[in-house]
């Protein structure tokens, strides 16, 4: 596996592989691997030839300094996974590398307006700023983003289609721990009775799916039940919960389509995600 720290290093062994007629793969993280990022590599593996992974904790997209400063890093370890995992090249740029003085940032459109956009101003747009450079230096055919950030990975496929960027985005889902925790590299902040609390996020997405599966459409009243199975585990705050369109991510009354209900909740300082994504007469993922 090549380790690249610089964007020619980079460039170089994509242009290579493209050479050699492979179809390049792209997995975007930002370190402390866990089995979530890992089912990225193997989605992309089924799409592309040559799987660039990157780490880089993106200190634009944070809203809360001592949230970049407490972020996990252990880029040895990720390295050892990341290769066991059949990822060609890791581009492991510094902040210098990345941010040389910027004077340029890409903004969001209104999908951010809802969700963790509405409680984290500028996130995105740190996300999108990172993510256009990470697709212009690595030039992927294919990039592997997952469900569990779902509002990030819509935003992601609009600024794709918004500025032509010739990538294709594709949607991997969401892996949990056995008792149904969504794996999240800000797990390892829990204490072990917060990280039992943690489990009603994913209970409360199960008591949801019951009820739209006996036929409630009524977004209120899904929202209400959800609440109080996440009251259950007593959470510091909780952010929101929120049932939204797929297509614009604003909130909804009655169920669409393809809606996602999605919650955020403080476990003491870690804020833990999880979501649901509901299609009409088909399946809940
Ligand atoms: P990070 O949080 O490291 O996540 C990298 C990718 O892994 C994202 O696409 C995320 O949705 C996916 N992921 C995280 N937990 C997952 C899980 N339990 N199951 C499946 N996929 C999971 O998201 C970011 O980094 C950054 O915002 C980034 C896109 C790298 C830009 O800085």
């Amino acid at each position: 596996m090549i380790t690249a720290k610089t964007i020619e290093e980079t460039r170089k062994a994509v242009r290579e592989a493209r050479a050699a007629g492979k179809e390049i793969g792209f997995v975007p993280t930002m370190g402390a691997l866990h089995e979530g990022h890992l089912s990225l590599v193997s989605i992309a593996k089924k799409h592309a030839d040559f799987i660039v992974m990157s780490i880089f904790v993106n200190r634009i997209q944070f809203n809360d300094p001592k949230d970049f400063d407490k972020y996990p890093r252990d880029f040895d370890k990720d390295l050892s996974l990341a290769e066991k995992a059949g990822v060609d090249m890791v581009f492991l740029p510094d902040e210098t590398v990345m941010y040389n003085n910027p004077l340029t940032f890409v903004d969001t459109s209104s999908l951010d307006r809802y969700l963790c956009g509405a409680s984290r101003p500028g996130h995105f747009r740190g996300v999108c700023t990172v993510v256009t450079k990470l697709f212009n230096i690595v030039q992927p055919d294919t990039a592997v983003f997952g469900q569990k950030d779902i509002q990030q990975v819509r935003i992601v496929e609009k600024m794709a289609e918004d500025l032509n960027i010739p990538v294709s985005i594709i949607i991997a889902p969401i892996r949990r721990e056995n008792d149904g925790l969504a794996m999240s590299s800000r797990n390892i902040h829990l204490s072990n009775e917060q990280r039992k609390q943690a489990l009603c996020l994913s209970e409360s997405l199960q008591t949801a799916k019951k009820l739209i599966e006996k036929g409630e459409t009524s977004t209120a009243a899904i929202i209400r039940e959800v609440e109080a199975e996440i009251k259950k585990g007593s959470p510091d705050s909780i952010d929101y919960i929120s049932i939204v369109s797929y297509e614009t991510l604003e909130p909804i009354k009655t169920l669409s389509t393809k809606s996602v209900l999605a919650a955020a909740a403080f476990f003491g300082s870690t804020r833990l995600i999880d979501n649901m994504i509901i299609t009409e007469g088909d399946s809940i993922q």
